[in-house]
């Protein structure tokens, strides 16, 4: 990957805080590439013949985090895939392939892998709300979603490795004056328009 035809934001924040939602209107303003890093693994996870989908099971229920060079192929696969698609339309005027990376990375050594291999990010998105305001949303979602880690138990589980094992990714950024964080909190529209202007800023 040449960083001179990719651009890619990494969209971090605890389960629950609204990554999806908020990528999913990012799409439709910049004509972003989301590639989220859950929703590739539950793919995998689904796939027939996937070596890897007892293990994505298990730790996907226990809220900890599949080995790095799993979810790294998959997204690096993703991308290449979208390039090779030629999404040179509305939203990549500028020529670069722009991706918003959701989920991702969530622990160091990830951060360094994606580095070395794919790119460095443009901007980390940091969407910050309270445990309360994820576990009431997740438990929500939990009635509908099939997910198998929308449970209460999971859920602490998740918060747990967000905590050790995420923010410190987070931090590592800030050190870089990558981080844009917007509170998470309020209505989706709210949220919206915060995250918006901190990409607007990178992309022009
Ligand atoms: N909602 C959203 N915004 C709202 C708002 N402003 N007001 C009111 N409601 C709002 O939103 C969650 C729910 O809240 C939805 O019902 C939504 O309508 C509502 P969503 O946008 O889905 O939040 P998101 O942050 O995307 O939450 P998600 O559950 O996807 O976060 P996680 O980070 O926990 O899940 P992810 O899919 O990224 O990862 C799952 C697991 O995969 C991990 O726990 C881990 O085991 C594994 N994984 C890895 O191992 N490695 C990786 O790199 C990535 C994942
Ligand atoms: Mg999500």
């Amino acid at each position: 990957f040449d960083s001179k035809t990719v651009n890619v934001v990494f969209v971090l924040g605890g389960p629950g805080a609204g990554k999806g939602t908020q990528c999913k209107r990012l799409v439709e303003d910049f004509g972003f590439c989301h590639l989220s890093a859950g929703d590739l693994l539950r793919a995998e996870q689904n796939r027939e013949g996937s070596e890897y989908g007892t293990l994505i099971q298990n730790c996907i229920k226990e809220g900890s985090l599949v080995p790095v060079e799993v979810t790294v192929n998959l997204i690096k696969n993703a991308m290449t895939a979208a390039l090779k698609e030629g999404r040179d339309g509305e939203g990549w005027k500028d020529g670069k392939g722009r991706f918003l990376v959701d989920g991702f990375p969530r622990q160091m050594d990830q951060a360094e892998v994606f580095e070395k291999e794919v790119c460095k990010p443009s901007l980390v998105l940091f969407f910050s709300t309270t445990e309360e305001v994820m576990l009431a949303r997740l438990l929500e979602r939990g009635k509908t979603s099939g997910r198998e880690d929308d449970n209460e138990e999971s859920i602490k589980k998740r918060f747990h490795t967000y905590k050790e094992q995420t923010m410190p990714v987070i931090e590592y950024y800030e050190k870089q004056g990558k981080v844009a964080t917007v509170d998470s909190s309020g209505s989706v529209e709210e949220v919206h328009q915060h995250a918006s202007e901190a990409v607007k800023k990178v992309l022009s």
